[in-house]
């Protein structure tokens, strides 16, 4: 729809507020074969993290079990997965990760 009516006038904008798009959390999942090199190497190329957050969210799942790498959109998140999926296997490792409502 434009903003233009048949008499030429400019239509009132009333609903100016876009609706927030939902997101989704992508949790990195511990196991026992990946190695914490490994692991800091995909949330620095692949999540964009800084070395020293990496490494604190590598150890958070390494202790904890789980933690959050990021948080996208869906489409953005379900490609993260398969990223880190590929280099995973591609590397020979069973690390995971799982897709959460935010
Ligand atoms: N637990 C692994 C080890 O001791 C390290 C690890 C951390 C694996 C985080 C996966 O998502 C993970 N080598």
């Amino acid at each position: 729809m434009n903003d233009r009516q048949s008499d030429g006038a400019v239509k009132e904008r009333v609903e100016v507020e876009k609706k927030e798009p939902t997101l989704y959390k992508v949790v990195l999942l511990n196991d026992d074969y990946t190695t914490m090199e490994f692991v800091i190497h995909v949330l620095e190329t692949l999540f964009l993290k800084s070395p020293a957050e990496a490494y604190r969210i590598m150890m958070q799942v390494h202790q904890l079990g789980a933690g959050i790498a990021g948080v996208y959109p869906w489409e953005v998140a379900e490609t993260k997965v398969e990223t880190l999926t590929s280099m995973a296997r591609e590397a020979q490792f069973p690390l995971r990760a799982a897709i959460e409502e935010a």
